[in-house]
């Protein structure tokens, strides 16, 4: 029996203060096209989302709201479900942290670090950031502020700790060990500066609010939301029982994804818990950059959140993972804007891609009877235009390597520039009555380079893809599918258009 290699990937859990916007759908689209690529691979995949549902800064929402917590996390939570539907995203699981499978899995790590000396009962008085769920030491403070900017008030109660400050060498070691844990390499070096600055051991409970898991055996405390969300990790892999199936396989075959917001607490506090749990820690953390709309911060208080839903049915699901994807090197800060959507669609789908399909199907089928054509020998233009297809997977594997998503699509579209320059210059309808043999083995080597390149674009654009390689009746859309070729004589449907262009009313 061969056992398939497995990958594991989860978004963060995002906080049901408020409704999702492109922002949480960026990280979460990033992750389904990473999962989708590996599935294709041949991989045994588990990919996870949900929401981060306790804490004050959902408890105050809830409040702001008029409603009770549960109720309104209820509520929340499914504005996210819905969105991970709506862009028909590959999740296997979402979690939810006010599930009884995710109390159990926190409280039990909670009691396995205090069975191993790790926890101890003393007091916190220091400042704190709601907002981002937070605690700061003074010589952070930036203009009495956070460094987020965020607000910060004085807290003072009785609060369980963290041995963090005993971790800071295994932390380093860590790190030097595994040179790809955190990525990319220039927010590995932030996080390796800061450790090396010197760990204060973590307040983990609180007592002057009641929204959250609580602490074994000491029920005035609740879980700081910070072990209790990034608990939720192993709870969808069975945790408490390391023996479970998903277990023993995902752990810890595991990639979180982030935005560099959290970084701190994913690639510190959570590697950290997990060893001193005697866990092993994750093997990889790549933290994305941030999302500003026009060239502003996106905010609530500003209002110029954007709402995915909405782009995706004015543009389609494919060509807002497309713009995502493609537009900002994946680590780096973007800048969303309508203009720039509508350019990178109207130039790389519709008149790239769409147009290439669209032509060279609807003449297929015209010119073919229906058909996949017979072809004859090559010359070395088909040569090297089959062979640019071909050398393709092996470039796009090392572009997932390193999770750079806009190169995996920069590399397709640069053979779909080549496959329309060969038509270009090919003329295959110039042939139509002087040499049919020469037209069709033309139009069967366009129809194979599109094959290769629709099975290669399903992570990017799952829809389209599919409905391109229905048109040319393609059965095994696996990437093992990649080392097959076209049959001659294959009956084909009759074409329609992907990507039309977009106009502007
Ligand atoms: O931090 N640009 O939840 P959260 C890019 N619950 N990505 C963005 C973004 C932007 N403008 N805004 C949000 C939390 N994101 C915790 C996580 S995990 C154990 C707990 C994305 O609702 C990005 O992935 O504040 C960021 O890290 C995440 O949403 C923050 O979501």
């Amino acid at each position: 029996m061969t056992t398939k290699k497995t990958f594991y990937i989860t978004t963060p859990i995002y906080y049901v203060n408020d409704a999702p916007h492109i922002g949480h759908a960026y990280t979460t689209l990033a992750c389904d096209t990473m999962a989708r690529y590996k599935r294709l691979s041949g991989y045994d995949v588990k990919f996870l989302t949900g929401t981060d549902e306790h804490g004050q800064k959902v408890e105050k929402a809830a409040r702001d709201g008029g409603m009770e917590p549960q109720a309104f996390v209820n509520k929340v939570s499914q504005t996210f479900v819905h969105l991970a539907k709506e862009m028909k995203v590959t999740n296997d699981d979402f979690i939810r942290t006010t599930e009884p499978r995710h109390k159990q899995a926190a409280q039990a790590l909670w009691k396995k670090l205090i069975d191993n000396g790790q926890i101890y009962l003393g007091s916190y008085a220091g400042w704190y950031s709601t907002r981002d769920e937070a605690f700061y030491a003074m010589s952070e403070l930036v203009d009495g502020k956070a460094p987020t900017g965020a607000p910060v008030e004085w807290v003072e109660e009785p609060s369980y700790f963290f041995k963090l400050s005993a971790w800071g060498d295994k932390l380093l070691d860590f790190y030097e060990k595994n040179p790809d844990f955190i990525q990319p390499e220039s927010r590995r070096n932030e996080v390796i500066s800061f450790v090396k600055g010197g760990l204060h051991d973590l307040s983990v409970s609180r007592t002057s609010f009641k929204w959250g898991v609580p602490v074994p055996n000491d029920p005035d405390h609740v879980m700081y939301v910070w072990l209790d969300a990034l608990t939720n990790y192993i709870t969808a892999l069975g945790y408490p029982d390391i023996g479970s199936d998903d277990f023993k396989k995902f752990w810890p075959e595991s990639v979180h994804v982030v935005g560099k917001d959290i970084l701190r607490f994913h690639a510190v506090y959570w590697p950290a818990f997990l060893m001193a749990a005697g866990l092993e820690p994750p093997k990889k953390v790549f933290a994305h950059g941030w999302w500003t709309n026009e060239g502003v911060k996106i905010s609530k208080s500003l209002g110029n959140t954007i709402d995915p839903i909405e782009l995706m049915e004015t543009f389609g699901q494919d060509a807002v993972r497309y713009f995502l994807l493609r537009e900002v090197s994946f680590g780096q800060d973007g800048d969303f804007s309508l203009q720039s959507m509508i350019n990178r669609y109207n130039s790389d789908l519709a008149n790239a891609y769409g147009n290439l399909v669209q032509r060279v199907l609807s003449f297929i089928y015209k010119q073919c009877e229906g058909k996949v054509p017979e072809h004859g020998k090559f010359t070395s233009e088909d040569k090297t235009l089959l062979n640019e297809a071909e050398v393709l997977p092996e470039i796009l594997e090392k572009d997932m390597e390193h999770f750079a998503f806009h190169k995996y699509a920069e590399h397709i579209w640069q053979v779909i520039f080549k496959a329309n320059q060969y038509v270009d210059e090919q003329k295959p309808w110039g042939l139509k009555t002087t040499d049919q043999a020469r037209m069709k083995t033309i139009l069967y080597v366009l129809a194979e380079t599109i094959r290769k390149l629709a099975l290669l674009t399903q992570p990017i654009l799952p829809i389209a893809s599919s409905q391109i390689l229905d048109q040319f009746a393609v059965e095994d859309r696996t990437f093992d599918a990649l080392e097959q070729s076209l049959m001659p004589g294959t009956p084909l449907p009759e074409p329609k258009g992907v990507f039309p262009r977009w106009v502007a009313n």
